[in-house]
């Protein structure tokens, strides 16, 4: 397994709108490499337990009422510090206040509707990497 991986979600605004692909050239053109994907329709049990940590807040119902909204492609990123940096990728979590050419700021419409997700711990990234792919659906690349 690669030392270091975080974990992406492409988010049902951003698959409907078919900026699949774009979104995918960002993550290579920065220098990450796919080392697993694929694209799942999440039911409602899942996108709870995916945020179960957000199950406390305001917004937590509408963001899996969203989630589970249309089908998301997950994928495992690599390269080296890949939490941070794809942090610094994505962007801020409103696309509004968002940094230039970020995928958030030229694809997310609003705070839920933010076009992709990214892991903000390493612990974080081995748990949702887990949840979605197992070991041999992951590659060493
Ligand atoms: P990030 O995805 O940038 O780590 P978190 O972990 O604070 O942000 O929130 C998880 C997800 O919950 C966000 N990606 C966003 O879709 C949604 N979210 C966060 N804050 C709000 C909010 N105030 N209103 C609606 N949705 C929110």
């Amino acid at each position: 397994m690669p030392s270091s991986f975080t974990l992406t979600l492409i988010k049902p605004d951003a698959v409907a709108a078919g900026h699949t692909g774009k979104i995918l050239q960002h993550i290579c053109q920065a220098g990450f490499r796919i080392t697993a994907m694929k694209m799942v329709h999440l039911s409602e049990q899942q996108a709870g337990q995916f945020y179960a940590v957000h199950r406390e807040r305001p917004f937590y119902s509408d963001l899996v009422r969203f989630m589970t909204s249309g089908p998301v492609v997950a994928a495992v990123v690599s390269g080296e510090n890949a939490v941070e940096r794809f942090r610094e990728l994505i962007g801020a979590t409103n696309p509004a206040q968002a940094a230039e050419g970020t995928i958030r700021k030229l694809f997310g419409q609003s705070v839920e509707r933010n076009a992709v997700h990214g892991s903000d711990s390493e612990a974080n990234a081995e748990r949702e990497a887990a949840f979605f792919f197992s070991e041999l659906e992951r590659f060493n690349l």
